[in-house]
């Protein structure tokens, strides 16, 4: 079978496109895993620090995302995230929730995939007066949050929540963030954050719209008629017609 060189030049073409596009799009799926929760400093009554810290992300996108291998830094180290158990899941599905749990946790869990770190501790432990985490995959930085200890859930029992992951979530002081409620349940690993307001609604254009061409019809027509009565004659300008 011949093939002509134009076919040749053209499947070149694809596969060039193919290998750029892939990797874009897979960035931006690994993009969609948000932190929205975490437990820094838990209550002396609900356990010590070393077992009971976690750190929950959620899927805020529409396609699964393997988290198996990725990365988790404090301000002291980084860990590679794995299965709390050998072979146990680590894909986060669209709306779903998975916490990293030190890996000797004695946390109830509720609910969502459990995943763990490659040694006994998130960073060197989440730092009690405020820390610095960054969720990577490899070299591309997926997430980063800085939280402060002035922002809430200081002991008391309560986890730091995001109150919508679809939002800024950089700092814990910008607002989007909370003390989970009530502080006697240890925050909601695996679940729906207790503070969450949901989506917002997307702010229609068209009334900003329509209010610039308002305004900028209002101008042009305040220009046009303080031009043209400079140049009316002078009997016919609307002062001396009255
Ligand atoms: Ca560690
Ligand atoms: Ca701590
Ligand atoms: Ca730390
Ligand atoms: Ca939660």
């Amino acid at each position: 079978m011949k093939v002509g060189i134009s076919a040749i030049v053209l499947l070149i073409v694809f596969q060039c496109m193919a290998l750029f596009l892939f990797p874009v799009a897979a960035l931006a799926t690994d993009s969609d895993i948000v932190i929205n929760e975490i437990m820094y400093n838990p209550a002396t009554s609900q356990g010590s620090d070393t077992n009971y810290e976690y750190i929950e992300l959620v899927n805020i996108g529409t396609q699964s995302v393997d988290v198996n291998g990725w990365q988790i830094s404090d301000n002291a180290e980084t860990d590679t995230i794995g299965p709390y158990h050998p072979g146990s899941p680590t894909t986060i599905h669209p709306g779903g929730y998975a916490f990293i749990r030190d890996n000797d946790s004695y946390l109830v869990v509720k609910s969502g995939i459990h995943l763990a770190v490659d040694d006994s501790n998130i960073g060197n432990n989440l730092n009690n007066t405020g820390d610095d985490l960054t969720l990577s995959n490899g070299a591309v930085i997926i997430d980063t949050v800085s939280y402060e200890s002035g922002d809430g859930a200081d002991g008391n029992g309560s986890s730091l929540e995001c109150r919508n992951p679809t939002l800024d979530n950089s700092t814990t002081g910008n607002g989007n963030w909370g003390e989970s409620t009530p502080s006697s349940e240890y925050g909601t690993p695996g679940l729906q954050n207790s503070i969450y307001i949901g989506p917002l609604p997307p702010v229609p254009e068209y009334p900003v719209i329509l209010l610039c061409s308002l305004g900028l019809v209002a101008l042009a027509s305040i220009i046009f008629f303080a031009r043209n009565r400079r140049s009316l004659p002078r009997e016919l300008k609307i002062g001396n017609m009255l």
